[in-house]
């Protein structure tokens, strides 16, 4: 096992690696920027070092400084934690390069799923289903008109460099498919340095539907159900929750052996998971695969009674998979808590923290870096807590829910508690009637 772990992050993941690696009697080692000083990472993690100014490239994405500070602190692995290096296959390769362990899969697995058309190209061979369209790339407007015609509109146009909504469009009739093609192109082609484009059938009104998967040195791959992250808004995830109101135990059983066939694709080591697509005639398609512990790990944690950074932390140092042996049990829900106006469009709202109080109980569990007197910075993602409530049931979960909800008090920032107060009693929430158009659809703001 690791003796010592560098952490490469901030915030709540930071904060949660460390928790886990205490347990493991594994020392920690936290890095800041310099606007992180008075952070709780810093505080709890047995050593810590600077690493840079504030702006992420400068710190959190300096990869001289942060191998730098693994190798004066001796770590013998880092820990990237979600965002900022995680998904950088660069990264991955340099610290096998240099007998660090990265505490998530190879460059070469990260690569595979980077690139949509490889990945898609990669379950069709594993028998993973795909949405029907392009073979590959679609190299002119020509032949994009010529699919999209067999295809059927309306069609998807994606970037093979994409994810996350970038370079993405709908094309509705043959009409917009030049203009959406080139705009597509070129917001790739600046986003990326890749212009690669290819199409898709579009599914209309899908949930998001994904499941968490660990895979060891070994060959070995388990999963360990799903989670439904259908509530967003302009791909931000908002709720998640697990089980997933709109699965069949038939659909979870094809869904749980689909993403199991993804991860033995590739020869997945470490934890990730198996974004899918899921119609309304419950037909599903592989999206993409995450190659990171995600922000909503703690909502699989908690119906599953299950450390997912402890099984993380022991794949990476050659321990066989230990997941397989646990079940779902209950229900869980997870609210993520911004510091953004809910009333001025989630606009930003740094600050100071002037009071805070977070709930407790029974079935409560809150992840979170800030306390009172905490200065929440402008210059990173706006997520300051997670509130994860478990019960028996989904219509308990949800009571539980409001509950903590209206003991969370925070005095000196604006957040996104209010309109989850106000999700947490809607009619087509309660029912489990949505899909990823909700949020478009849900007027929340309240009529005086
Ligand atoms: C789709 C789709 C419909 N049809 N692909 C959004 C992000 C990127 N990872 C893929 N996305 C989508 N791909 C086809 N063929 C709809 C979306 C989509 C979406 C997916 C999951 C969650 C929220 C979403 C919001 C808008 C669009």
């Amino acid at each position: 096992m690791f003796k010592k772990i560098l952490i490469a992050n901030r915030g709540e993941i930071a904060l949660r690696v460390i928790r886990t690696c205490k347990e493991m009697g594994i020392n920690t080692v936290a890095v800041y920027s310099t606007a992180d000083k008075d952070s709780l990472h810093v505080r709890f993690a047995d050593e810590a070092v600077c690493i840079g100014p504030h702006p992420s490239r400068d710190s959190y994405l300096n990869v001289a400084n942060i191998m730098a500070a693994a190798e004066i602190t001796n770590a013998d692995a880092i820990h990237p934690g979600y965002g900022f290096l995680a998904e950088n296959a660069d990264f991955s390769q340099l610290c096998a390069d240099s007998n660090i362990k990265f505490i998530g899969p190879s460059a070469k697995m990260i690569q595979s799923m980077g690139d949509k058309i490889t990945a898609k190209e990669t379950m069709i061979k594993a028998g993973v289903p795909v949405v029907p369209g392009s073979d590959g790339l679609v190299p002119s407007i020509k032949e994009a008109k010529k699919l999209a015609k067999k295809i059927g509109y309306p069609v998807m146009i994606k970037a093979t460099a994409g994810g996350g909504g970038k370079g993405m469009r709908i094309v509705k009739e043959e009409a917009e498919l030049e203009s959406n093609y080139l705009s597509a192109q070129a917001e790739a082609g600046a986003s990326f340095g890749n212009d690669g484009i290819y199409i898709e059938k579009f599914v209309e009104e899908p949930r998001h539907i994904e499941i968490q998967i660990a895979g060891d040195q070994y060959g070995n791959a388990c999963h360990l159900s799903e989670r439904d992250c259908s509530i967003q808004r302009r791909h931000q995830k908002l709720v998640e929750e697990a089980p997933s109101p709109f699965l069949t135990e038939e659909l979870r059983k094809k869904m749980g052996e689909a993403a199991i066939k993804a991860a033995k694709a590739i020869n997945y080591e470490s934890v990730g998971t198996v974004e899918f697509l899921v119609d309304k005639h419950r037909d599903f398609y592989f999206m993409e695969m995450n190659t990171r512990i995600q922000v909503e790990h703690t909502v699989t944690e908690e119906v599953m009674d299950f450390d997912l950074i402890k099984e993380q932390i022991k794949i990476a140092a050659g321990e066989k998979i230990t997941a397989s042996e646990y079940f779902p049990k209950g229900h869980a829900i997870e609210c993520r808590i911004n510091a953004e106006d809910p009333m001025r469009d989630f606009a930003p709202c740094p600050g100071r923290i002037e009071y805070l109080h977070t709930p407790k109980g029974l079935g409560v569990r809150v992840d979170t870096h800030v306390f009172a007197g905490y200065t929440v910075p402008p210059f990173y993602d706006s997520m300051i807590a997670k509130v994860i409530c478990r019960a028996q049931t989904r219509t308990e979960a949800i009571a539980k829910m409001k509950r903590a909800l209206e003991e969370f008090l925070i005095e000196g920032i604006k957040t996104t508690i209010p309109f989850h107060l106000k999700l947490m009693d809607d009619k087509r929430f309660i029912e489990g009637n949505f899909n990823t158009g909700f949020i478009n659809e849900f007027d929340w703001i309240e009529e005086d």
